[in-house]
This record gives C-alpha cells, sequence and structure tokens, in this order.
C-alpha cells in the first residue's frame, strides 16, 4: 500500500520516525491507506520552512493581495474538479453519509472562494487625531501574524481544514497544517491541490502525526506566532498552557454541551425534525450539536414519543451507501460513546430508544451506535453535563422562559444553542440570553462561511469564518505620519 506523506517547504517526504500509521475505514474496520506518521523532528521541519518562507522569501506575503485572491479560487476551482473523490475519501476515513460529505466538499471550495474575495475588501481604517505635535495623520493596515499553525479534528476532515487555512492563507500567513490522525486523507488531496496551483513553496505546510507526538511540538515551538485548534476542550487547555512560552496568538474551538429549547407553541414537526439534524447529524460528532434538549413540560410526552418514533425510523449503514446515519470515527470513540451510554442508564435516566451499538447485516465489523434517546435526564447527570460526540440526546423538562434560560445556561461549555417557538419576540428574548457564539431560531445546526463562529466559555475563544475569521489571522498595524516634516519645538533647550 502506497504511503501518504509530509508535505513540507513543496517537497513530500516521509517522517522521520520511519513509522506509518494505518488509516481505518469506521464502517467495516478495514485498513484504506497508510500515512507516514510524525513526530516532533517532522514538525520541527516544517516550523523552519514556513519560517523561511515568511521571514526570508516573503514571496507569499509581499504578493499582491489579488494574486492571492486568484490562487485561493484556483484551489476553490480545483476541490470543485476532485468533488466526488473527495467526498468519497472523507466518507471512507470518517463514516459519514456521503450526502453530507458532498455538503462539507461544497462548502470547502465556498470557503476558498470566500476569503479570496473577502482579502481584496478594503481593510483598516484612516483617522482624524489631534494636532498637538502639528498636523498629524493616522491609519491602520492589517498584516499577516506569521506563521500559523492549524490542528484540526476528525469530524469534518476537509471543511475544518478550509475553515482554518482558507483564511490563514487569504492573510498572507505561512503555515504549518496538522491534521487528525484519525481521518488524515483528504488533507493529503488538498495539500496536492496547493501543489498543482503552485503556492511558493514553504508557504503551506503538512505534518502528518498523532497530537503527543507532532501536535504538541507545534503549540510549544517559539518560532510559531499562532496556534489554532478546533478539537476537545482538554486537549486545548494543553494547547494553551505549551503556546504560553512564546505568547503566541491563540485561537480554540472546543467542545459543548448545547441546549434546544423548544417551547410548546413551536412548530413540532418541525422542532422534531431540526431536533433529528441537531443531534444525529454527522452521527452526532459536531461539535454544536444540540444534545440537550430542554422541552416545555406540556408538550413534552406528544414530543419524545415523534422523535422517537423518527429515530427509530433513521438508515444506519456505511456511508457509500447515503444512509440517514453512518459510522462513529473510530474503535476509541465508539467505546467512549457506549460508555455514556452506559454511565446514564446506571445513573438513572430513561431510554426511550437506541442506547446500543448496531451490528446488523453489513454493519457487523463497523463502528456503528443507534440513535439514542434519554429521557428524565436531571442536571446532575454525565449525560447532561458531559459531551458524547456521538448520536445520543438527553431530555430535560422546563415550565417557563426563566427556568428555560437557566437551564440552557447551566453548562461550562458555551458554543451553541437553539431555540424553538411561533412567538417572535420570545425567541429573541431567550436567544440574548443565551451564553453561547453559536444560536439557531427554528432551525438548528446551519452554518455559513459568511457568519463567524465559535464559542464562549470553556467552549474557547476567537472564531472561524466571516470577517471575524480573517482578522483571527491578521495582526493591525498602526501608522502615524507627521505632515509638516521638521522641528516641532517641543524641547525648549
Ligand atoms: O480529540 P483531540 P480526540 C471531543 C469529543 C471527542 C473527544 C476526543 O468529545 O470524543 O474530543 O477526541 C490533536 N498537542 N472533540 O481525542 O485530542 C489531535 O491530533 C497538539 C470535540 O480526537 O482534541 C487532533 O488533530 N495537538 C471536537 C486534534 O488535536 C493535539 C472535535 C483533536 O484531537 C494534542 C473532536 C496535543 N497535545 C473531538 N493532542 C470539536 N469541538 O469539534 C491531540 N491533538
Amino acid at each position: 500500500m502506497e504511503v501518504r506523506n509530509n508535505y513540507i517547504n513543496g517537497q513530500w517526504q516521509a517522517s522521520v520516525s520511519g513509522a506509518t500509521r494505518e488509516v481505518i475505514n469506521p464502517s467495516n474496520g478495514e485498513v484504506i491507506a497508510l500515512v507516514t506518521d510524525s513526530v516532533a523532528e517532522d514538525s520541527k521541519q516544517a516550523i523552519a520552512a514556513a519560517k523561511a518562507a515568511f521571514y526570508q522569501s516573503g514571496a507569499w506575503r509581499r504578493m499582491a493581495g489579488p494574486k492571492r485572491a486568484d490562487l485561493l479560487l484556483r484551489i476553490a476551482d480545483a476541490i470543485a474538479a476532485r468533488a466526488d473523490e473527495l467526498a468519497v475519501m472523507d466518507t471512507l476515513d470518517n463514516g459519514k453519509p456521503l450526502r453530507e460529505a458532498r455538503c462539507d466538499v461544497d462548502d470547502a471550495a465556498a470557503c476558498f472562494r470566500y476569503y479570496a474575495g473577502l482579502i481584496t475588501k478594503p481593510q483598516g481604517g484612516v483617522y482624524e487625531v489631534s494636532d498637538g505635535f502639528g498636523p498629524m495623520h493616522a491609519y491602520s493596515m492589517h498584516e499577516p501574524v506569521g506563521v500559523c499553525a492549524l490542528i484540526t479534528p476528525w469530524n469534518y476532515p476537509l471543511l475544518m481544514a478550509a475553515w482554518k487555512l482558507a483564511p490563514a492563507l487569504a492573510a498572507g500567513n505561512a503555515v504549518v497544517f496538522k491534521p487528525s490522525e484519525v481521518t488524515p486523507l483528504s488533507a493529503v488531496a488538498l495539500f496536492e491541490i496547493f501543489h498543482q496551483v503552485g503556492l511558493p513553496a514553504g508557504t503551506a505546510n503538512l505534518v502528518l502525526g498523532s497530537g503527543p507526538a507532532a501536535g504538541q511540538e507545534l503549540a510549544a515551538s517559539h518560532d510559531v506566532d499562532m496556534i489554532t485548534f478546533t478539537g476537545s476542550t482538554r486537549t486545548g487547555q494543553t494547547i494553551a498552557a505549551a503556546a504560553v512560552g512564546n505568547l503566541k496568538k491563540v485561537g480554540l474551538e472546543l467542545g459543548g454541551k448545547s441546549p434546544n429549547v423548544i417551547f410548546a407553541d413551536a412548530d413540532l414537526e418541525g422542532a422534531v425534525e431540526w431536533a433529528m439534524i441537531g443531534v444525529f447529524f454527522n452521527q452526532g460528532e459536531v461539535c454544536s450539536a444540540g444534545s440537550r434538549i430542554l422541552i416545555e413540560e406540556s408538550i413534552k410526552d406528544r414530543f419524545v414519543a415523534r422523535l422517537a418514533e423518527r429515530a427509530r425510523a433513521m438508515s444506519i449503514g456505511p456511508g457509500m451507501k447515503d444512509p440517514d446515519m453512518g459510522a462513529i470515527v473510530s474503535a476509541a470513540q465508539l467505546e467512549k460513546v457506549l460508555g455514556h451510554i452506559e454511565r446514564a442508564k446506571q445513573q438513572g435516566a430513561t431510554l426511550v430508544c437506541g442506547g446500543v451499538r448496531h451490528t446488523e447485516g453489513e454493519c457487523a465489523k463497523g463502528y456503528f451506535v443507534q440513535p439514542t434517546i434519554f429521557d428524565n435526564c436531571t442536571r446532575d447527570m454525565d449525560i447532561v453535563r458531559e459531551e458524547v460526540f456521538g448520536p445520543v440526546v438527553a431530555i430535560q423538562t422546563f415550565t417557563s422562559e426563566a427556568e428555560a434560560i437557566a437551564m440552557a445556561n447551566d453548562t461550562p461549555y458555551g458554543l451553541a444553542g437553539g431555540v424553538f417557538t411561533t412567538d417572535g419576540a420570545r425567541a429573541l428574548r431567550v436567544v440574548k440570553e443565551i451564553r453561547a457564539g453559536v444560536t439557531w431560531i427554528n432551525c438548528y445546526n446551519p452554518t455559513f462561511n459568511e457568519a463567524p463562529w465559535g464559542g464562549y466559555k470553556m467552549s474557547g475563544y476567537g472564531r472561524d469564518l466571516g470577517v471575524n475569521g480573517l482578522l483571527e489571522y491578521q495582526q493591525v498595524k498602526q501608522v502615524n505620519i507627521n505632515l509638516q516634516p521638521g522641528p516641532v519645538g517641543w524641547y525648549q533647550h
């Protein structure tokens, strides 16, 4: 089997470790590829290449914005041209349904287009300033941060790469990218595209390997000016601690336990379907998943019965067959999800449906879990407090708006939240009170390249996407201009 390698300074190269890692198809447990398994030394080489590209050559950061935009547009076109292949890659690697992977590919191409457009728009400001030193004028300009390390998780392999690489490159940075070791394949394809469109050598570097062996160096290195990370809150804390050494800029998009608040006046069928999208999309492996449904007491029984009916009817199977729900990403994540389910049962939550590994027919060797609903959940249960990252939802009830808001915010996380009601004013009141960075009214989970994405509280800081996503990868420089050069007569002697 051919081994996929790192891409450093414009060259494909194996890790100095000489080791390889198997990439597994979670739908059947089979090995689908081998990738090089990097160690800290590989990351050091990639950082050195990025540093030389940014600080010595400067070809990319000095390139005029519209020319950088041209290359990003060509990257978007190349992603679109390989869309079918990339969707299959993410489906085989991650386990998700093929049509969901196709959406990811389209979104990834659109993300590169969005930042190609944005980088050619006016940035910075011009300021009227006081004339204490004589006539002066000030303006601000946006500059790239420098060497940026980007680390992504396994739930949206290509899309998370695009969310970080597109704005980082648009801004003129040099980057070192480490995808999750569990789902590295589409990242390799993306770097083939970077090579093909002719990004200057060293501008974008790829390191394939585990977090502790290859990722930690990216967080700790004093030659890295910024690190952005999407993943678990615990790893985010490790990265933030390691980043302190040179006070590099840090962006963290971390876990969640997001509330989906449903009032009695909501459109019930709509709320049920969006709640399913909220918690079963991508097998529930979504940081913003609406994994706590808070439902008004009076409609709880009707809602739960309908949700369970719909959940039981979901088709489960290999992503390539395009089922409603695919496989959990890995054996380790499967164990984690099943462990959460067991604990919820032990702690007294009522299992309504699912709650077991799915092994029927061609799912026998894969890592499948049935869509799972727990009713009668209470605030002290782990299923209410901890991120599962699987197709498991906890139901709690409320009887007033104030109680719903208090329950929604009763979590250390603050990534997302939703509200369903036909009372427009109430929808706006509740959304305003939810302490989270991403919210929805009468829908759950759609997100757009144009709008900023990120968390409050222990869901992290910094934003992906939108104008804010570009600003993260920039520094702002103030320029003060003396309009009347010569002595100002400040010192008398
Ligand atoms: O995540 P990690 P894991 C949550 C979810 C899941 C749990 C564990 O609850 O069950 O995390 O998943 C890299 N220095 N989320 O273990 O460890 C790692 O190689 C530098 C939520 O896969 O956070 C990978 O590239 N990098 C989440 C990335 O971090 C390190 C998405 C994510 O891995 C590192 C995924 C280190 N010391 C999991 N250790 C979300 N919020 O979207 C690991 N990594």
